[in-house]
């Protein structure tokens, strides 16, 4: 990827954009919400549907010359409902986070009751953390991992019973079990709620079918686009019959305006992609990945969060594993080239800031086809490197081997 017209135009950007590609292609990645787009997914993102305003739907919009934006927008959603096989699927969310506020604004009023996962126990900030516009809009209430550290479910279903939810939401940033669909499903049938999974962090995962797809058990699913799913920054969100128009609705024009069609085009691309038999490989190889890695860190006297996991990535209490925090784990191992991110455990003593976990995933690095013996010599060096977490030389040492191993795994060959 040469970008020698920025590169002529523009220096400053030029800089900092070849800084980044030196830095991913030379690091380790193994924050669990990134991943590595194909080529062909940049270069949708880089195309002249960027140019170009289409609010409303294909076939419904409020400006002309739309010939090409239909195309596009009714790839991706035929491709989506293809993939998870939906009844419904909006595919404008800008991200994550607009999604599930498109979601709750399609079927909320304001005061209404969320049952949500809390944060630390592995939920996400946007399922009702006290900072957000949404938990000052709904009245949220989080629920929790139980002794087990896994989600009980009858404990849910007491609360569910006791503060009748108009919403149940599933869904987590960091809880890395299976769900029970069908129990989920249940205990809000049971007290006449909606049910509602972000399935942002597994979606790939689902789409390669490595894990059940929770669709069919779900009156509405919001995800990302860009994590396992492994396509452009995007939202989506996929829904029953009955909810489509209000969900739409509220995407536009309740919420955004706009759709971005150069990023809807990526999306077309990537779910084009997550349809091919290869996805389905890669998809298994991550949780392949994910095991072995949950296996050597367990070996190693670390201890893993929710009893290990089901996903892609796992949760370490390394405050309890091994008298390291949250925040000194992540800036050792960033300062020996591998990149996590600090993490809250259920219930943590500690600050968000400074927190006793982190969170380590391998979907990306799976994309650059590092496999279980690549695993087995990333635990040893995260090992060493907590160790010697203070200790600037080995880090040193330690990042100039990962360096070197890290060139043997090109995000993108001949670049
Ligand atoms: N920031 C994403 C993550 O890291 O899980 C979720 O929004």
């Amino acid at each position: 990827m040469a970008f020698e017209i920025i590169k002529k135009q523009d220096k400053q950007v030029f800089d900092a954009i070849s800084g980044e590609m030196k830095r991913q292609q030379e690091g380790m990645e193994l924050i669990a919400s990134e991943n590595y787009v194909s080529k062909a997914v940049l270069e949708a993102l880089g195309s002249v549907f960027t140019n170009k305003y289409s609010e409303g739907y294909p076939g419904k919009r409020y400006y002309g010359g739309q010939q090409y934006t239909d195309v596009i927008e009714s790839l991706a959603i035929e491709r989506a409902k293809k993939l998870f096989g939906a009844e419904h699927v909006n595919v404008q969310p800008h991200s994550g986070a607009p999604a599930n506020m498109i979601a709750y604004n399609a079927i909320l009023k304001p005061g209404d009751t969320v049952l949500g996962m809390d944060l630390s126990h592995g939920g996400h900030l946007t399922h009702g953390h006290p900072l957000t516009l949404s938990a000052q809009i709904y009245n949220f209430i989080g629920y929790k991992t139980g002794k087990d550290g896994l989600i009980d479910y009858k404990e849910l279903e007491k609360m569910a019973i006791k503060h009748k939810p108009k919403l149940i939401l599933a869904g987590f940033s960091a809880y890395t079990r299976q769900v029970d669909y069908k129990k989920f499903a249940a205990i809000a049938k049971k007290v006449g709620a909606i049910s509602m999974f972000d399935i942002a962090h597994i979606a790939g995962l689902i789409a390669g079918k490595a894990i059940e797809n929770p669709v069919p058990f779900f009156d509405i699913v919001t995800t990302t686009t860009h994590k396992t799913l492994r396509g452009p920054r995007g939202g989506m969100i996929m829904c029953k019959a009955e909810f489509a128009k209000a969900i739409d609705k509220s995407a536009f024009p309740g919420f955004q305006g706009g759709p971005h069609m150069n990023n809807i085009a990526a999306k077309a691309i990537a779910f084009g992609e997550a349809l091919k038999p290869a996805f389905k490989v890669y998809a298994k190889q991550v949780i392949k990945n994910a095991k072995i890695l949950e296996k050597e860190l367990t070996k190693r006297g670390y201890k893993i969060m929710f009893g290990g996991t089901d996903y892609h990535m796992v949760l370490i209490d390394v405050m309890g594993s091994k008298e390291v925090t949250g925040k000194e784990a992540e800036r050792a191992l960033d300062e020996a080239g591998i990149t996590v991110n600090k993490n809250m455990i259920p219930d943590d003593p500690r600050s968000p800031m400074d927190p006793s976990g982190i969170r380590v995933g391998v979907q990306a690095i799976t994309s650059r086809g590092m496999k279980e013996k690549e695993i087995k010599m990333i635990v040893e060096w995260i090992d060493a490197i907590i160790t010697a977490h203070n200790d600037k030389k080995t880090l040193a040492e330690i990042k100039k081997d990962v360096t070197k191993f890290c060139k043997r795994f090109p995000i993108y060959p001949k670049v």
